[in-house]
């Protein structure tokens, strides 16, 4: 049973959520790790996750599409989905720092089956997923990587392309991961990661939230306690000297060679088109699971990535709008602006000029935001009609528009001037302070109706809100 507010404390438990839910597609026969399991998955759609039963040679059982729709996240979060962003900000603003596993529990779940040294086989052990058809192979995608630095610990992702046995390339651009690859590397050392795999939403959205809300050293395995109100669980690494999560399906232990590049890619970005280029490279040490470990895949420029990357800036938000105008009520992220360019935020608004603050606030507190529209507290956020309604009845362009100038835009927009600028548009559809919501008219007794069966097929229930 889900607990009220508590997230799952593993993807096993979260796919359990999701089964009892009605949100899981179980695909029993087996399917090809090249293709086929990324092709099931994008045809599934994102409304429930799907959970292999035998992928590829390693017939091993592949999670997917856990992260689809806010209602999955939200059902593996424990909360109802308009409640996302109010949950997140308080894990985040009340972090519960992780502990080591208890040893009365005997040895953790991750350490069930070890594997070491010439024994690990990348290639035939786990079910790596290929995803689009340039790729340059299979690709690990999901794993969350944990580094180590002077006592900062660090979550983030970076994807691995599979190059031997034992061996993948591993892209670091400059954020926390690449400060720590920097030291070793100034030091001649090896530095040694973790990779996590199959995880929970609370983990996977945790190790995705940006650095301007978890800044270097910041734990952002104290998010995940917070979500689940209990401490993450660490166990040491069987080769490596840092921490690895209890709770995960797998884990490769290894290093990032110090001062070594090699070719990587060709692989399909998030915005579809493809890279390649010369990156960094990482040498596996140990492999370590669960029995009946799930593996879980990710597919580059899906609506599951996009959640990931994107639902925490809702989170983020929340927080940076309400510092300013405390009467904020809700902020969705929109997943037609990439879960990142465009917001719409309800207000419950008490003095003149709480909209228009409002709108520099948002702007201040996510770099990457182009457009946001504030609404009145009554206005469904995540109802694009009603949104769309208020825009039309409560906004005026000429006092209501506001223009920033041009500032830093996100190289994904197409629409961006040659020196990377953009500029920023917020649409205050708010009515005037102190007014009152329009009285939607009713038609008495429409509650007590019952419709004749037959005649047609009931629309699917609602999985309310929308987006
Ligand atoms: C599915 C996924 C794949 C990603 N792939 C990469 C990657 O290959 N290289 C990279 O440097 N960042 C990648 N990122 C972005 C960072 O890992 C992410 O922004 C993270 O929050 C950075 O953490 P940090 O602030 O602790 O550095 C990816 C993010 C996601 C969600
Ligand atoms: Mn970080």
């Amino acid at each position: 049973m889900t607990r009220a507010g508590i997230a799952a404390a593993g993807l096993r438990e979260e796919l359990d959520r999701f089964a009892a839910a009605g949100l899981l597609l179980r695909v029993e026969h087996p399917v090809s790790a090249r293709f086929e399991a990324c092709a099931h998955a994008a045809e599934a759609g994102d409304a429930r996750a799907v959970l292999f039963a035998e992928v590829g040679s390693a017939a091993r059982a592949v999670a997917m599409n856990t992260t689809g729709s806010r209602a999955l996240v939200a059902t593996s979060l424990g909360v109802r989905p308009e409640d996302f962003a109010e949950r997140y900000l308080e894990a985040l603003s009340a972090p519960v720092p992780p502990e080591a596993w208890p040893a009365e529990r005997g040895a953790p779940p991750v350490h069930e089956i070890v594997v070491e040294g010439e024994d690990i086989d990348l290639t035939t052990m786990l079910p790596v997923l290929t995803h689009h058809e340039h790729d340059g192979g299979p690709y690990i995608t999901s794993g969350v990587v944990f580094g180590e630095h002077d006592g900062v610990r660090n979550l983030s992702y970076h994807r691995m392309q599979l190059r031997g046995p034992r061996e993948t390339g591993i892209v670091v651009v400059q954020r926390h991961l690449h400060r720590m690859l920097e030291a070793a590397d100034a030091a001649d050392e090896p530095l040694p990661v973790a990779v996590a795999i199959g995880l929970d939403a609370g983990m996977l959205l945790a190790a995705a939230t940006s650095g301007s809300a978890a800044p270097y050293g910041f734990d952002e395995l104290g998010i995940v306690g917070g979500l689940r109100r209990e401490p993450v669980r660490l166990v040491p690494g069987r080769t490596v000297p840092l921490q690895v999560p209890a709770c995960a399906e797998i884990v490769i232990e290894g290093h990032i060679l110090p001062n070594t590049r090699a070719e990587e890619g060709p692989f399909a970005e998030f915005d579809g088109s493809y890279e390649h280029g010369s990156e960094r490279v990482f040498r596996a040490s140990a492999l370590t699971m669960r029995r009946g470990a799930i593996y879980q895949g990710l597919v580059s420029g899906s609506v599951p990535q996009l959640n990931i990357m994107g639902l925490p800036n809702e989170a983020v938000l929340l927080r940076a709008i309400r510092a300013a105008v405390p009467g904020v009520e809700r902020v969705h992220v929109t997943l037609g602006g990439l879960r990142k360019f465009h917001a719409i935020v309800s207000v419950r608004t008490r003095i003149a000029g709480d909209a228009a603050d409002a709108i520099v606030a948002a702007f201040a507190g996510h770099r990457d935001l182009k457009q946001v529209v504030v609404v009145d507290h009554d206005v469904d956020v995540f109802d694009a009609e009603a949104v769309e309604r208020a825009v039309a009845t409560a906004f005026q362009p000429d006092r209501g528009l506001v223009l920033l100038p041009r500032g830093r835009g996100n190289p994904v927009d197409r629409s961006l001037d040659p020196d990377g600028t953009t500029s920023r548009m917020g649409i205050d559809a708010t009515r005037p302070v102190g007014s009152e919501p329009p009285v939607r008219a009713r038609i008495p007794g429409r509650d007590r109706v019952r419709l004749p069966a037959g005649g047609g097929t009931a629309p699917p229930p609602e999985l309310s809100p929308r987006g």
